[in-house]
C-alpha cells in the first residue's frame, strides 16, 4: 500500500531494519551519509536502492530536513554507485517515489537506479 509522505517517521520500516542490520542485504555500497543495495524485487537488469542513513520518509522531509552534508553526501552516493555499477554508458534512470500518487510503499527515502535495458518515457 502506498504510504502518506507526511507521515512521521517509523524506525519499524524494512529499510531502517536494513540499517541496523535487523534484516540482510545484497550491499553494494556504504559510507557515513548512505546505504546501497539490491532491490529484493528488481524491475531491471540493475535495480539498487540508495538510501540515506538519516530517519528521512520521503524526498520531500529530506530536502527541506536533511543537512547540507547529507544531501551532498547522498547525491554523491547516488553518482558514484551508478557510475561504479558501469551504466553511465549507455545510460541508466533514477526514481524517488514520493507518498501515495508517487505509490511509495517503504517509508524510508529511497532512490532507485535502474540500468541494464532500454527504457521508454514511461515510468518502468
Ligand atoms: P517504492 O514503491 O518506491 O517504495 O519501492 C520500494 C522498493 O523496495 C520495491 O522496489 C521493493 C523494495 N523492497 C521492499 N522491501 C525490501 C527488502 O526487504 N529488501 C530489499 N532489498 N528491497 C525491498
Amino acid at each position: 500500500m502506498p504510504i502518506d509522505a507526511t507521515q512521521p517517521y517509523d524506525d519499524g520500516n524494512v529499510f531502517a531494519k536494513i540499517l541496523r542490520g535487523e534484516l540482510p542485504c545484497k550491499k553494494v555500497y556504504e559510507d557515513d551519509f548512505s546505504l546501497a543495495f539490491h532491490d529484493i524485487r528488481p524491475q531491471a537488469p540493475v535495480h539498487i536502492l540508495v538510501i540515506p542513513k538519516g530517519p528521512y520518509v520521503s524526498w520531500d522531509d529530506f530536502s527541506a530536513k536533511g543537512s547540507e552534508a547529507e544531501i551532498a553526501g547522498f547525491v554523491r552516493a547516488v553518482g558514484h554507485v551508478a557510475r561504479e555499477a558501469g551504466l553511465v554508458e549507455p545510460g541508466y534512470r533514477l526514481l524517488a517515489n514520493i507518498g501515495g500518487h508517487g505509490h511509495q510503499e517503504v517509508p524510508h527515502l529511497h532512490v532507485h537506479i535502474f540500468g541494464g535495458r532500454q527504457f521508454t518515457m514511461m515510468i518502468p
